[in-house]
């Protein structure tokens, strides 16, 4: 039998390795960068590498030319690279372990290697236990210590299961689901676990169904286009991984207890503990199949999960706030939020268009807003030190202000254009256009793009000090965190919210999934404070402007009512709230 084609992930490791590889020989960065970035991208693809290259269709790929293509088509056919085996073959084996090491790097595994002569990690570890790699010229105990902690977890320094996002988990999640739904046995099927609660990552996707028949269910999971290999196979549960790695968990149970199941498999595991003990002070034992009545042992189920709720004496509670922070109370005392939603998200005031570093004209931009319903949209390109030549100086942004008044024109009073700046806070403050020109635009957005590292104290006297200008209306994406990628920056984050309440300034929640910023515990911290925030989609491209859910979703997960976001608002209401609607004139 022909052994299944190499999955996206083993194909992306191969060129992720030829990376280091190259690296760890001092090769140029843009070859290196190149490689990594094939891997990430041959890593993500929802589709089968392996098809597409069969298809030729690999070059249409972002990041994939047609090296690279020619690459994969190599493995696929022959089960190797020969670059990537010669460069295995002069290197030691434990070399690019070594390397990726937290605070160790090439440079350093290469003359660790090079000049103790080692060969594996294993005499590495030895070499570090020893002292042996301080007495090289330059590397100190850090150097050593950063490799014991390294190896002292994995063993082998591999990095930690990365955890996918929201908008990649759920878009896995609905493939599933609609190979389901397809399927005669399957009666209802749903996403659960952190994937339902819009966490802004997920380890996996767990997806939930009431089945009439197993097999059959089983079989049109097993079956979508999806599947890379299937992990695990039992009576009720079923795993399965994508070909970008993910993993999903598929459980199956009769409809009388689908309800039970949906509600201890969406978790979180802190909201069902604390759901648990509660149960156990009135005697009942909850799991996955039922509610049990410890004395009498009789076994309630069903099949709607708010009966389960209510069999516990609870309003139903939406799945973005059951994590454990104190919804279980609100709920007894009847005190839940009224929760934003979608529908209450009346225009977007942070879109970009490819007067700066968008994809899409303004024309296709307003479009997309007018078509998915919003009144209004603030057109925010970047001022010039976003750097790249790619924000607009003073005389592009006066002619892209015109070009709006006249575009805007002729979709009054349907529709209104606005016409805004997302402005970069310079390093000490300060705007990067003058007041006189700010002056002129009916939203402002201002936000960080640089200097990211500065010490908390002066990154938040920067930031309180934008929110102190009399024209900036919303701040972007407040910490400047890419999740997985770029930490928060240090920032009293309950100084900037005071100062965004002070001043009238609204915290903008950008709906962005690899930013999520403010992210859900900020949310609620400036939502209980009384702050205004702004859900905006930051959108580049057309298709962003449909990241608005992940952006309302965060939100709600900071416990965040329709009142709290300026953008429910209609642009009179909205224009009034702002500093904008309060300047001189
Ligand atoms: P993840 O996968 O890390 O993104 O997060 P979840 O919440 O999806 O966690 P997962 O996949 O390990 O488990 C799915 C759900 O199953 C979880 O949200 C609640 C439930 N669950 C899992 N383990 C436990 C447990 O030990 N106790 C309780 N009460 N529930 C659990
Ligand atoms: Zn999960």
């Amino acid at each position: 039998m022909e052994s299944p084609p190499l999955s996206n992930v083993a194909i992306a490791e191969r060129f992720e390795l030829l990376g280091d590889l190259l690296e760890l020989e001092g090769a140029v960065v843009y070859r290196v960068l190149a490689y990594r970035r094939a891997a990430q991208t041959l890593r993500e693809t929802a589709e089968s590498v392996a098809r597409l290259s069969a298809e030729g269709r690999l070059t249409s790929l972002p990041g994939v030319g047609q090296t690279i293509a020619d690459k994969v088509g190599e493995l696929l056919s022959t089960g190797e690279i020969a670059a990537l085996t010669r460069l295995v073959s002069r290197n030691p084996p434990g070399a690019v372990a070594v390397m990726r090491l937290q605070g160790v790097g090439p440079k350093t595994a290469r003359r660790i290697f090079a000049e103790l002569d080692l060969k594996t990690v294993a005499d590495v570890r030895e070499a570090a236990v020893a002292g042996r790699i301080r007495t090289l010229s330059g590397l100190g105990e850090k150097t050593e210590a950063a490799i014991l902690a390294g190896l002292a977890d994995g063993g082998d320094g591999a990095a930690p299961a990365p955890r996918r996002s929201i908008a990649r988990a759920r878009a896995l999640g609905e493939t599933v689901l609609a190979d389901l739904r397809a399927c005669d046995g399957v009666i209802r099927c749903d996403l659960a676990g952190s994937v339902r609660r819009y966490r802004e990552t997920s380890k996996d996707v767990d997806v939930v169904a009431a089945v009439s028949n197993r097999i059959a269910a089983a079989e049109a999971f097993t079956a979508g286009e999806w599947v890379a290999e299937v992990v695990s196979r039992g009576d009720s549960r079923i795993a399965a991984s994508a070909h970008d790695g993910t993993v999903v968990e598929l459980r199956m149970v009769p409809e009388g207890c689908y309800g039970n199941l949906v509600q201890h498999l969406t978790g979180s595991k802190a909201h069902n503990v604390a759901l648990r003990e509660a149960a156990v002070r009135k005697k009942l034992s909850v799991s996955e199949y039922g509610i049990e009545h410890v004395e009498s042992g009789e076994v309630w189920s069903s099949d709607d999960e708010a009966e389960v709720y209510e069999h516990l004496g609870l309003p139903w509670i939406p799945p973005e706030l059951r994590e454990g922070r104190g919804e279980l109370e609100a709920a007894r005392k009847g005190a839940l939020p009224a929760l934003v939603e979608v529908s209450d998200i009346r225009g977007d005031l942070h879109v970009h268009t490819d007067w700066s570093d968008g994809k899409a004209t303004l024309e296709k931009m307003v479009e997309a807003a007018r078509g998915r319903g919003y009144e209004y949209m603030n057109v925010t390109d970047h001022s010039p030190s976003v750097g790249f030549g790619m924000g607009l100086d003073a005389g592009r942004l006066h002619a892209q202000i015109e070009r709006v008044r006249e575009l805007g024109a002729t979709l009054a009073p349907d529709f209104t254009l606005l016409a805004g700046a997302e402005v970069d806070i310079l390093r000490d403050g300060s705007l990067d256009y003058s007041d006189e020109l700010l002056a002129q635009l009916d939203v402002v957005v201002a936000s960080v793009h640089a200097s990211h590292r500065l010490s908390a104290a002066d990154q938040t006297k920067r930031v309180c000090a934008a929110l102190e200008s009399p024209y900036v209306d919303v701040l972007g994406h407040p910490t400047g965190r890419l999740i997985g990628r770029r930490e928060p920056n240090p920032l009293d984050m309950e100084a900037v919210v005071a100062k965004a309440v002070e001043t009238g300034t609204a915290l903008e929640v950008s709906s962005q999934p690899h930013r999520l910023d403010l992210s859900d515990v900020h949310v609620r911290l400036a939502v209980e404070a009384g702050a205004m925030l702004a859900i905006d989609t930051d959108a580049h491209s057309v298709a962003a402007i449909d990241y608005l859910p992940y952006g309302v979703m965060n939100a709600r997960r900071g416990w965040t009512g329709p009142a709290s976001v300026a953008n429910t608002r209609s642009w009179p209401q909205l224009r009034s709230l702002l500093k904008a609607g309060k300047r001189p004139r």
